[in-house]
């Protein structure tokens, strides 16, 4: 079959630009694999063959993939954006399946969403599945969501709206009864290579000796063992989530090469789940390893030959100072992930909303770096996992050199959201039997923040409290820089769904408490204005709009502390103090009201000390006099006018 002139031509040029990519990115890949892999005999030919794998893949990429692709390398500050804003689901909870999502594509639109991650949804484990963090096909889509077609479909009728799909990309483990798990059961060395198999507990206790637990109370240890191998398997998770052996330069091959068909569908960014965990070496928690960055590094380069269109977006819920080496080191010219979430902001706000003092958030944010060009933070209020208190030790330790009393801060945040009658909030432990332990909390944002579900259609003063700390939580999300996300259901006011409980596959795993069905009968309601949920998200989408609207409020623009003298105040300005483009936000986290005096905060901007200048807030349209009121758990976004 002839092809047509332009289509020659246009294949001509993509097959130049390829080249182009190919001779640039393949050295730097080669330089990192080399690192890990160079001892193996054959390094060479498996590299040249993985090389020969990824230019054919990035041949098959469809034409409106490349034309993304194209488009993207011009303008690769895209989803640094003014109005980039994310959302994120269960498909099944949200809509029922990939075609009830694109059915929901309007209320998506009507927030401002330009991103949309959908949790997992490739094909998973049979029966437990850890919400489909247990996956068994990087090909198939689960049965009951729908099927390849209607995936990409999804995607094109996104991105016809201007939102990119984010789809998690598992990379630590696959589920046991994933086809390489299944071979390697059956006894085929090459398969049980893709593992880290122990033939008895010797290694597996001198690990354990330093590893930590992520579910100690429904997955404890870290191993496992398989009575057809009748051996042990690593299993950081649960015990039917196999770890890969990354030190088995197959497995990468055959991870990066599924993220590229992945991609090949139209998904055009990845979260790249616990990404910390690639990595095991003895007398180590096993997270954050050397290996473990080169690797995410040469799957960037990968994604720079056939995809370059694609955003990684690093899954790390590890200590502020080991987040940012997840998004690359600009001096070395090292780039890793474009995005990672920003875990202990996210966790530190909520610890200020216990405490009713803003010094960790602070502390956090003075231990926040700022990023590499074309990289962001991923700022969010809840997710679909738990809150974890520990990512904050080192700033609590920090504050007061104290490393009980540090603890005992965090104890006192976990005690708070989690223990009945000690505060307002409504959430649960997770996975902590121990009342000493500092693990995690569950809830959704709005059970956190003090919202009975019984008190819908009530205006009580505890409700109304409770929806401004829901929109604090948000509006300090929305505008500390880099990309928010709302949680879905947040932006309706969901409370917790606890009927996971009566569910055995289920109740072992508090998480679902925050993983509720979408209230459609809210969304369709949205004009009752009596309604909770209706209030909430009429006042989301305000400070959608107004971040859309502020240049000072962009991703990536700067961002400062201001003092106060008021311990329960957080105050920062954003994007240029030194022209009338910046923002001034302000927030109470008490219950009290608070007023500062407006000089002493506007004194810490140069073009308010050089001009004669006048502060309204934009939320409220007031002008700023000689004090800054702030109401409980009020903020306060000031423009110069
Ligand atoms: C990630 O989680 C996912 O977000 C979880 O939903 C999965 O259960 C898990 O991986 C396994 O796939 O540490 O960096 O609640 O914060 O498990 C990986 C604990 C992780 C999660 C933790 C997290």
């Amino acid at each position: 079959m002839s092809l047509t002139p332009s289509l020659n031509q246009s294949n001509a040029s993509q097959a130049v630009l390829l080249q182009q990519r190919l001779l640039r990115f393949s050295p730097a890949l080669r330089q990192k694999l080399v690192q890990v892999y160079g001892q193996h005999e054959n390094f060479d030919a498996w590299i040249t063959q993985l090389i020969d794998e990824i230019s054919e893949l990035a041949q098959q990429r469809s034409a409106d993939l490349v034309e993304l692709d194209t488009e993207r390398l011009q303008n690769p500050n895209w989803f640094l954006q003014q109005d980039m804003l994310g959302y994120c689901t269960y498909v099944d909870r949200f809509a029922g399946d990939l075609q009830g999502v694109k059915k929901q594509i309007p209320h998506l639109v009507k927030l401002g969403v330009r991103y949309l991650h959908l949790l997992p949804f490739f094909q998973a484990r049979q029966g437990e599945n850890d919400g489909g963090f247990a996956v068994s096909s990087f090909d198939e889509i689960q049965e009951n969501l729908g099927n390849i077609d209607d995936l990409r479909e999804l995607t094109s009728a996104l991105r016809a709206q201007k939102i990119s799909l984010c789809a998690d990309f598992v990379l630590n483990h696959v589920a046991d009864d994933h086809p390489w798990a299944l071979a390697a059961k059956r006894g085929d060395a090459g398969y049980q290579a893709y593992f880290h198999t122990f033939a008895d507990r010797d290694l597996p206790e001198q690990y354990e000796q330093t590893l930590g637990q992520i579910f100690p109370q429904a997955a404890p240890g870290n191993f496992t063992f398989n009575p057809e191998l009748q051996k042990w398997v690593w299993t950081t998770f649960y015990p039917y989530q196999w770890d890969l052996n990354y030190s088995n330069p197959d497995v990468f091959a055959q991870i990066a090469l599924a993220m590229l068909r992945m991609a090949n569908l139209g998904i055009e960014a990845f979260r790249l789940d616990s990404t910390a965990f690639l990595w095991k070496r003895l007398g180590t928690n096993c997270m954050n390893q050397p290996e473990a960055h080169l690797l995410l590094q040469a799957l960037r380069d990968v994604i720079e030959i056939a995809a370059p269109g694609v955003l990684l977006k690093a899954e790390a819920i590890v200590a502020t100072a080991d987040l940012p080496a997840y998004l690359g080191n600009e001096a070395q010219g090292i780039k890793e992930c474009h995005i990672a979430y920003h875990s202990s902001l996210m966790a530190s706000s909520w610890v200020a909303l216990a405490e009713q003092k803003v010094d960790l958030i602070e502390a956090v944010i003075a231990a926040t770096p700022n990023l590499p060009a074309q990289t962001s933070w991923l700022n969010y209020v809840r997710c679909h996992d738990d809150i974890g208190w520990n990512v904050l030790r080192a700033e609590a330790v920090g504050l007061n050199n104290d490393t009980q009393l540090a603890k005992q801060r965090l104890k006192h945040a976990a005690h708070f959201f989690s223990d009945e009658s000690s505060s307002y909030a409504d959430g649960l432990r997770f996975q902590a039997s121990d009342p000493e332990a500092v693990h995690g909390t569950v809830g959704m944002a709005a059970s956190l923040c003090g919202l009975a579900h019984s008190s819908e259609g009530q205006d009580t003063i505890s409700a109304q409290l409770a929806i401004r700390r829901v929109l604090l939580m948000y509006g300090l999300s929305l505008s500390f820089g880099g990309i928010p996300l709302i949680y879905m259901g947040d932006e309706l006011a969901q409370t917790n769904d606890p009927s996971y409980l009566a569910d055995p596959a289920r109740s072992m795993d508090g998480r679902w408490l925050q993983r509720p069905y979408f209230d459609q009968d809210a969304q369709t309601n949205l004009q009752e204005m009596s309604r909770h949920s209706s209030q909430v998200f009429t006042q989301l989408c305000e400070l959608i709009k107004q971040r859309q609207q502020l240049p000072a409020l962009a991703a990536n623009a700067a961002r400062q502390i201001l003092a106060t003298d008021c311990a329960q105040v957080l105050s920062f300005v954003r994007g240029d103090v030194c022209s009338d483009e910046h923002l001034i936000y302000l927030s109470n986290f008490s219950e009290l009201p608070q007023a500062l005096l407006s000089a002493e905060v506007f004194e810490q901007i140069p073009f308010a000390i050089s001009n004669d200048v006048q502060y309204v807030d934009v939320l409220s349209g007031e002008v700023m006099g000689s004090h800054i009121n702030l109401a409980a758990y009020s903020q306060r976004w000031l423009r110069v006018i």
